[in-house]
């Protein structure tokens, strides 16, 4: 009797290659027939003809069914023992055992081992339902389920398995999971033959450097380092078979089988308070024990003692967060297992991500990755934000947090010029890259106006109360007086109330021009001094700053200010004691009337 995993392989006439993993046919044994019943092409049922359809035949059924194995062959065997009327009997109840499973209509080759009958026809039989298999997917993210780890003298350390998504060669660095060991390829064999290279779908043996085989154990993966990471919390929909003898309840303990792995797991079903034989629904799989599994991984799942096959599902979500609220989490795992690779890769983007993290969280890798990616940008159902992705809706989520938090500002402080840039950026905590490239968009957008460091409203201008008004209007008619020989801003402060950020949000909306730190001037009173100099400048050449404080009846004190207002602006410049224009007089003059033009604000 068949206890463990045995390795085999076929050469077809065709000159291909089959890799044969032979399994346990006893129940006592199933936790080690789905150890190696994973990714295979097609399977080889063997019912013998003088004991017919037994019950594991109908459990392995049902775990095909689950693992999506969907095409094979029946050999019939120990032909020589019975006669022809117990045959074709014995062929009619395993046609029947058959129906609704997957390999429904299957060829049944009767064969005979020790009279060697029908063997040339179970091959080809094999080799016609290989040639209509699939290609195996090259994903260039190469796993290895180990099945076997052992040491070989002259070699080391050696791990089989079957190779999918990927290649290995030899000199590549692996990583282990779930232990994040770290190991180098030293050799590569394929049924028994030493190569530079094995492809995906291939029964491989890697002679590992660096990992001792007692570090390793079946169950474990290997691939090329960080490509893949374990979870211990997975989401899938699970189907119980109809011939479960009784329903999974609400965490419940079962055993979980992926890939060559065996783990205990707590069922959070996120839909009903259990889940009935024949019946399917969204649960999550708390794993005693991490394991690396990637979406679209089929899983089977057993109820420990008695033992049983429960049913299984396909993995749909490794994100590894815990669904709390259940209608929610449920339609995140529908949109997340959505049928094609934009709208998967649209649910993995409900927050910025890279396209290689939303690939990963996806199930979806390379170039259907890529050009998933593409069709989304195009159809503007996925917006680029710097180095990342994010879906439609929850850019417009972002940006609705965004123009909200500076609304609050605004009212929170009605006579600032609008909200820190930085608080804005931790409130939706964006890297800066990530969160620049959304204020840019934004402000393309007018949604959102940049006015220095800080963010506001396009419509947004300083609001003053009646009494900051009243104050204004007082302090203006001081300022007024003498319009080149102002109260400082200290006496505008502790005469009239007009602090520091009152006289911003004056300067702001075009009221008062604030020159320096120190001094404060009405817009007119620039215009009227910077006229004055440009005109005897244009007349005279030059200009000192006495001769600025007699033409305009100031004060050296205010003077000096106005005038570094001038060289500011482009207009004058300093040469000895005295001032130059540095613009052609008839584009000095135009300045002058924009210097202290009033701001267009919105109200
Ligand atoms: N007469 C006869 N005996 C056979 C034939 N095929 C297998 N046997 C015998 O049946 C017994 C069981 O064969 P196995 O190949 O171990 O059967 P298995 O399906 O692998 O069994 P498990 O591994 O326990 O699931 C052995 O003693 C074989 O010699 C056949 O065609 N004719
Ligand atoms: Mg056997």
């Amino acid at each position: 009797m068949t206890i463990d995993l045995g390795f085999a392989w076929l050469r077809l006439s065709d000159g291909n290659e089959v890799g044969i993993v032979d399994v346990p046919g006893h129940e006592d044994f199933i936790r080690n027939m789905l150890a190696g019943v994973g990714p295979v092409d097609a399977v080889l049922l063997v019912v013998a003809l003088d004991e017919g359809v037994m019950p594991q035949t109908r459990e392995h059924l049902a775990i095909l069914g689950v693992l999506g194995v969907d095409r094979g062959v029946v050999a019939l065997t120990k032909r020589d023992l019975v006669d022809d009327e117990w045959a074709s009997l014995a062929r009619a109840d395993v046609a029947s055992a058959l129906q609704g499973t997957p390999l429904n209509g299957a060829p049944m080759i009767e064969v005979s081992a020790t009279a060697k009958t029908g063997l040339a026809e179970l091959v080809a039989a094999i080799e016609s339902v290989l040639q209509a298999a699939p290609a195996r997917r090259d994903l260039g993210r190469p796993r290895l389920a180990i099945d076997r780890a052992f040491t070989l003298t002259g070699f080391g350390t050696v791990v089989t398995g079957t190779l999918v998504d990927g290649a290995f060669t030899v000199g590549d660095e692996v990583e282990i999971l779930p232990t994040a060991q770290r190991a180098r390829i030293r050799g590569i064999q394929t049924h028994k033959r030493g190569l530079e290279s094995a492809s995906p779908g291939s029964r491989v043996a890697l002679n590992l450097a660096g990992v001792e085989k007692d570090e390793l154990a079946r169950g474990m993966v290997i691939v090329r380092p960080g490509s893949l990471v374990p979870v211990s919390v997975l989401s899938a929909r699970v189907e119980i078979l109809g011939s479960a003898s009784d329903a999974i309840t609400q965490d419940e303990a079962v055993k979980v089988h992926a890939g060559t792995a065996e783990v205990m797991a707590h069922v959070s079903l996120l839909e009903s308070p259990t889940l009935e034989p024949g019946a399917s629904a969204w649960v999550q799989l708390r794993l005693a024990t991490p394991i690396a599994v990637a979406v679209g991984d089929r899983f089977v799942i057993r109820r420990p003692s008695p033992p049983e096959t429960l049913g299984g599902g396909a993995v749909a979500d490794i994100s590894g967060e815990r669904m709390r609220r259940r209608r929610e989490a449920v339609a995140v795992l529908e949109r997340r297992s959505a049928p094609t690779a934009a709208s998967r890769l649209l649910a993995a983007l409900d927050a910025p991500r890279t396209l290689a993290e939303a690939g990963t969280r996806s199930g979806l890798d390379g170039g259907e990755r890529d050009t998933a990616a593409r069709e989304l940008l195009d159809s503007g159902r996925a917006v680029a934000l710097g180095d990342a992705l994010v879906a439609r809706e929850s850019f417009d989520a972002l940006a609705t947090r965004i123009e909200r938090a500076v609304a609050a500002t605004h009212r929170r402080s009605p006579l600032r010029a609008g909200a820190p840039r930085e608080e804005i950026r931790s409130s939706v905590d964006l890297a800066a890259k990530r969160f620049n490239a959304l204020v840019e968009r934004l402000a393309k957008d007018g949604r959102i106006a940049e006015r220095g460091s800080a963010l506001a409203l396009p419509a947004h201008a300083p609001t003053l109360t009646t009494e900051q008004e009243s104050a204004w209007s007082r302090a203006r008619e001081a300022l007024g007086r003498e319009p080149l020989q102002p109260p400082s801003p200290a006496t505008l402060e502790s005469d009239y109330g007009l602090d520091r950020e009152l006289v911003a949000a004056l300067a702001e909306r075009g009221d008062l021009v604030r020159i320096g730190t120190e001094a404060v001037f009405l817009p007119d009173a620039v215009a009227t001094f910077a006229d004055a100099v440009v005109r005897e400048l244009v007349e005279k050449g030059t200009i000192t700053v006495a001769r600025a404080r007699d033409l305009t009846g100031s004060s050296r004190k205010h003077v000096l200010p106005l005038l570094g207002f001038l060289d500011d602006r482009g207009l004058t410049r300093r040469s000895g004691d005295d001032r130059i224009l540095v613009v052609p007089p008839e584009q000095a003059r135009e300045r002058v009337a924009t210097l202290v033009a009033r701001k267009k604000v919105a109200q």
